[in-house]
C-alpha cells in the first residue's frame, strides 16, 4: 500500500550545485517521506552508482527510494520500486520482470489511461502535471484542480500530484484529492531544503 505523503523527485541539475545527498537528507528531516531518484541524461554505471549512494543515505530514515524509468537500475540497487510515465516499460511490464517491486507509479497524462490495466497495476497514479512547469515541458495535460478532483472521483488509487507545487498551492491540492504532493524545484532548488519540506509538510497535514 501506498500511503506517502511528500514525495522528493530528485535529480543532481536540480540541486543547483549542491551535493544531492546532502539535498535528499535535509529534506527527509524536514518531512519527506519517499524519495524518486530520476536522473535522465546518465548512462547506467553512473546512475546506479548514483542510486546506490543515496539508498545507503536513506537506510537510517527508513525512507524508501524509487528509480525514475530504469528498471535495470532500479534491480540493481535494490531499490523499493520504480516510476514510469505513459512512454516507458509498461506497468504490466514491470510486474512481470519485477515482482517483488514494492512501489510501481505510474504517470497519467490523459484520462483514457485511467481505464487501463497498466494503470490497474500500479500502487499510485502520478497526476502529471497538475500545474505546467518549467522542470518538465514536454507534457500534455495541465489537470489544475478541476482535473484532480475528476480523476479522484473516478479512482480509488492513491494520487499523487506534481508540477509546479509549493508551500503556497499545497493545501488547495491536497484538499482537491491528491493524497501525496511530488516535488522537484520547491525543495530541491530552496535555499534550505529542510525548511521548504517541513513548510509544504505542515500545509498537507493542515489540508488532511
Ligand atoms: N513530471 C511531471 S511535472 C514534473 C515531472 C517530473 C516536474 C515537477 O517539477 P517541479 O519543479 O516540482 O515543478
Ligand atoms: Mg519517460
Amino acid at each position: 500500500m501506498f500511503n506517502r505523503r511528500l514525495y522528493l523527485v530528485i535529480s543532481e541539475d536540480a540541486c543547483k550545485g549542491r551535493d544531492l545527498v546532502s539535498v535528499a537528507t535535509a529534506a527527509v528531516k524536514g518531512g519527506v517521506d519517499v524519495i524518486q531518484l530520476r536522473e535522465k541524461h546518465l548512462d547506467n554505471p553512473a546512475f546506479l552508482e548514483r542510486a546506490l549512494r543515496l539508498k545507503e543515505a536513506l537506510v537510517p530514515f527508513r525512507v524508501p527510494l524509487v528509480i525514475n524509468d530504469n528498471l535495470w537500475v532500479a534491480q540493481q540497487c535494490c531499490a523499493t520500486g520504480i516510476h514510469v510515465g505513459n512512454s516507458d516499460l509498461p506497468p504490466l511490464d514491470i510486474r512481470a520482470q519485477w515482482p517483488s517491486c514494492g512501489i510501481l507509479g505510474y504517470s497519467i497524462e490523459y484520462e483514457k489511461q485511467l481505464c487501463t490495466a497498466d494503470a490497474a497495476a500500479a500502487d499510485y497514479l502520478a497526476l502529471s502535471p497538475v500545474f505546467a512547469t518549467a522542470t518538465k515541458t514536454d507534457t500534455v495535460t495541465e489537470w489544475k484542480l478541476e482535473g484532480i478532483r475528476k480523476i479522484r472521483a473516478m479512482t480509488d488509487k492513491p494520487l499523487v500530484a506534481i508540477g509546479a507545487i509549493h508551500e503556497g498551492n499545497a493545501a488547495g491540492v491536497i484538499r482537491a484529492g491528491a493524497d501525496c504532493l511530488a516535488i522537484v524545484s520547491a525543495i530541491c532548488a530552496a535555499p534550505d531544503p529542510e525548511k521548504a519540506a517541513a513548510a509544504i509538510r505542515l500545509q498537507i497535514e493542515k489540508a488532511l
